[in-house]
């Protein structure tokens, strides 16, 4: 039974009057004068002050009860726009929409003036959302904390094919609706200076930073609201400012303004998000919003965790916190800094609270992404936690020396400081040596954790390496997104399973039945209608919905093969230009990703693609079979129009790289069939829906990983295929870039003298083969019906409530507590 949602507080005479009042004092607009911008901002606000009240509620619920919680930290929140969403959770979507209309305004219309909240890259940043959504959906206490960015991930554009990065003012200038400062709790965060030693009044030998600096960190919380319930959990975002007047000595010197500088070298640290995925910059200003990060929400769990009546010795009794991948670690030596200098607890007391406070989560193998950050970096901002830091890999090392007496490569590997000219610090070590948990985000890549990158760790601290399966929230990625099939499961299965995936199960025996397929394969063509009116519009490219919509949006990496499946495309032009025997059903091959900025085979890739796009959509020749779709600026509203319209989903990662993959989950979810590998969370899919209703291909993990000891030489494919030959070779031609032959000539070379460190070449003839089945049973719409059928019916493991329930009961041992 659905519960009590919060649907019964609302009174619409109260919310007009409300939304009025907004329009005029909060945003200066009149009935006439009031923009359709105005209108979503005071419609925000009003809503706001609803789940604002509750958060408050939830917060003083939680105090009072002693609840156990969870942290959530995490550099990053990809949230997506929270208004239609909210208004579901609250139960509030046809209220409003009602009042709104008596208003003048249409709700649709509205909605569509929020700018996404692109507090994220990818992957781990939209995890964390879907997390919180699950949290709150299962009152399960919780924080989420992150950064209050300026500007979020960069917005793209495309010029002459070429990816051109601008800034992201998510808030616009007005603020967003849904922020609220909390100025009680902000925080001073130190940085720089020395450590000195002293003695205290007991005659104790300590220490204590000296710090050179400080700034300030001011809270926001986002509302959480929980779907169908009435916590509202705060996504607590830091934003830093200077705290005035900074630079004392010049200040006092005359030179006034020459003492804001400072003030606005503070609020650099937050300006904006770095745009890098599975991949390690080292920037010092990264490391300045890290520690700012960790620094601001481990002291506002301290003050909650006190003014909540708790002594310094329970915290992991009421308190654990998960570090969402290393981008947080430097929390842990920041409460062992506390607790040892503040607190003046022995380190072995430290030691205790902190080990068993801290959780961690792995997110990738990828070397590249695995943080390190230099010693000196560290001993210069942060020179107290460098300390700490050696205290304790020293501790540690001895018990590898217990463990295994005198293996020094043992140690060498294991190691927190990374020897060297450089010396640096590997924070995933810290991580598995200060944490009493540490969990990988697919059941393959859990195990490729302790097998691969951890298999002393495992030996050394057995139980602490598990696995969580990643999930997503089913109320924005099939109830939001997919109004008419959530309305179709709703007929079939009841209206509860948005909160309780378990029951889409049912739809499994209607897979059968003709009648359901019709209805379900109908809601799949409006769902294609509408992503192809926004192509049109947008970008004046006018699609066919009987095709194939074959979609591929992630961000661009070569380990995701983006150009795997452009090799693809270019085979099927050399196909249809040249075999004349060659047939194959209309296909659309979407593409939506961000590259890197400073990632310069990603960017040809963009390129590529694009240039590939312009030609193949105006060739005649091609009788409208082919057609090839780059969106713009990928982002989660986007996401919300593509996956419900996807027939093929390409999940093709060279096995053993993708930890887990969400978008894959979204997409069959939505009725795609999956083409992809076995890699990542593609694996427990197959599991669940069964070999026949996936279409698997490609190296395995094991395969990949003797291919290459053997020596992978790509040539040999290059000379044994004649199809990957022809499609390689366009690409040194001026087919796609008339007159400039060449321009798409790096990724040709990447694969071939570049060694193809993805193995696309030996994947590419499976991959090709398998595509041709894809097409053979698209043809039988009646069969591919019940595939579809089948692949929503049978995903309700992919819930990230699931996952959140994973974590509670087997990590974080956490109970529900309502409000
Ligand atoms: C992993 F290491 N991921 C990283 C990173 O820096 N950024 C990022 O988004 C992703 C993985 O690539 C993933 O496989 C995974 O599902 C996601 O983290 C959440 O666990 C992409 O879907």
């Amino acid at each position: 039974m659905p519960k009590n949602g919060q649907t019964q507080q609302f009174n619409k005479a109260a919310f007009k009057a409300a939304v009025e009042k907004h329009l005029t004092t909060t945003y200066a607009a009149t009935d006439d004068t009031a923009t359709t911008r105005s209108w979503y901002l005071a419609m925000g606000k009003a809503l706001a002050e609803i789940s604002t009240g509750n958060l408050l509620a939830t917060e003083k619920n939680l105090a009072e009860q002693k609840a156990r919680s969870v942290n959530y930290l995490s550099l990053e929140f990809l949230i997506g726009r929270l208004t239609g969403n909210n208004l579901i959770s609250m139960g509030l979507y046809e209220n409003v929409a009602e009042a709104m209309e008596e208003m003048g305004q249409n709700l649709t219309d509205l909605l569509e003036e929020e700018r996404d909240p692109a507090l994220g890259n990818g992957g781990l940043g939209r995890l964390a959302a879907c997390f919180m959504d699950s949290l709150a959906a299962q009152e399960y206490p919780a924080v989420g904390y992150g950064l209050h960015y300026e500007y979020g991930l960069f917005r793209q554009s495309f010029v002459d094919g070429r990816q051109v990065e601008a800034p992201d003012a998510w808030r616009g200038i007005e603020g967003y609706p849904w922020e609220v400062l909390r100025p009680e709790l902000a925080q001073e965060v130190s940085l720089y200076g020395h450590v000195e030693a002293y003695t205290d009044e007991n005659g104790v030998e300590c220490r204590r930073w000296v710090p050179g600096m400080t700034v300030e960190g001011v809270a926001w919380d986002l509302p959480i609201v929980g779907y169908d319930n009435k916590s509202v959990y705060p996504l607590r975002l830091w934003e830093c400012r200077s705290n005035a007047p900074f630079n004392l000595a010049r200040f006092n010197d005359g030179d006034y303004v020459g003492a804001q500088y400072s003030a606005l070298e503070a609020g650099n640290v937050t300006k904006v998000l770095y745009p890098n995925d599975n991949h390690d910059q080292g920037k010092a200003l990264r490391l300045m919003q890290q520690y700012f990060h960790c620094a601001c929400s481990v002291a506002d769990i301290l003050r909650r965790h006190e003014a909540a009546g708790n002594t310094i010795e329970s915290l992991a009794e009421l308190e654990t916190i998960q570090l969402n991948d290393t981008h947080p670690t430097i929390a842990i030596p920041e409460l062992m800094r506390i607790l040892l200098d503040e607190y003046k607890l022995g380190w072995d007391k430290a030691w205790e609270i902190s080990s068993k406070t801290f959780a961690y989560t792995n997110h990738t193998l990828l070397p590249e992404a695995l943080e390190t950050w230099s010693e000196a970096l560290i001993q210069q901002m942060l020179p107290r936690h460098m300390e700490i830091i050696f205290e304790i890999n020293h501790r540690f090392m001895k018990l590898v020396e217990q463990t295994w007496p005198g293996n020094n490569e043992v140690k060498r590997k294991l190691s927190i400081i990374q020897e060297g000219p450089h010396r640096m610090v590997r924070m995933a070590n810290l991580c598995v040596v200060s944490t009493y948990a540490v969990n990988g985000v697919a059941a393959l890549h859990s195990e490729l954790v302790k097998r691969d990158l951890f298999p002393e760790f495992n030996e050394l601290f057995p139980g602490r390496l598990t696995n969580v399966t990643n999930g997503v929230t089913p109320r924005r990625w099939i109830k939001y997104c997919n109004p008419g099939l959530s309305a179709l499961i709703s007929e079939k299965v009841g209206n509860d399973w948005p909160a309780n995936l378990e029951k889409i199960a049912g739809l499994e025996k209607f897979a059968d039945d003709a009648a359901f397929q019709k209805r379900y394969m109908a809601v799949k063509k409006e769902n294609k209608q509408r992503l192809a009116d926004w192509v049109e519009e947008n970008m004046g490219i006018e699609l066919d919905t009987d095709a194939i919509f074959d979609i591929q949006i992630k961000r661009l990496h070569e380990y995701k093969r983006q150009h795997l499946n452009l090799l693809h495309i270019l085979a099927l032009y050399h196909r249809l230009l040249n075999d004349p025997t060659f047939d194959m059903h209309p296909r659309v091959f979407f593409f939506g990703a961000k590259a890197a900025p400073g990632y310069a085979l990603a960017k040809d890739i963009i390129f590529a693609i694009n240039k590939v796009a312009e030609k193949v959509n105006n060739d005649p020749r091609l009788g409208g079979k082919l057609k090839v779709v780059f969106i713009p600026d990928y982002r989660v509203s986007l996401a919300e129009i593509l996956f419900p319209a996807a027939d093929v989903s390409e999940q093709i990662s060279t096995a053993g790289k993708e930890a887990s993959g969400t978008g894959n989950m979204k997409f069959a979810m939505n009725g795609a069939l999956t083409i992809g590998t076995m890699d990542g969370a593609n694996v427990e899919m197959r599991e669940e829906v069964g070999d026949e209703n996936i279409f698997i291909f490609g190296l395995l993990v094991d395969e990949v990983q003797k291919l290459k000891e053997e020596g992978y030489d790509p040539y040999r494919y290059y000379h044994a295929d004649s199809l990957l030959r022809a499609a390689l070779d366009l690409l040194e031609t001026d087919e796609f870039t008339p007159g400039n032959p060449g321009q798409l000539a790096a990724i040709r070379h990447n694969l071939l003298d570049g060694g193809d460190p993805y193995l696309v070449l030996a994947d590419f003839a499976d991959y090709v083969k398998t595509h041709e089945k894809i097409d053979a049973e698209y043809r039988d719409q009646k069969t591919w019906a019940r595939k579809a059928i089948l692949n929503t019916a049978l995903m309700s493991k992919f819930s990230s409530d699931r996952s959140i329930r994973d974590y509670a009961n087997n990590i974080w041992k956490l109970e529900p507590v309502s409000l």
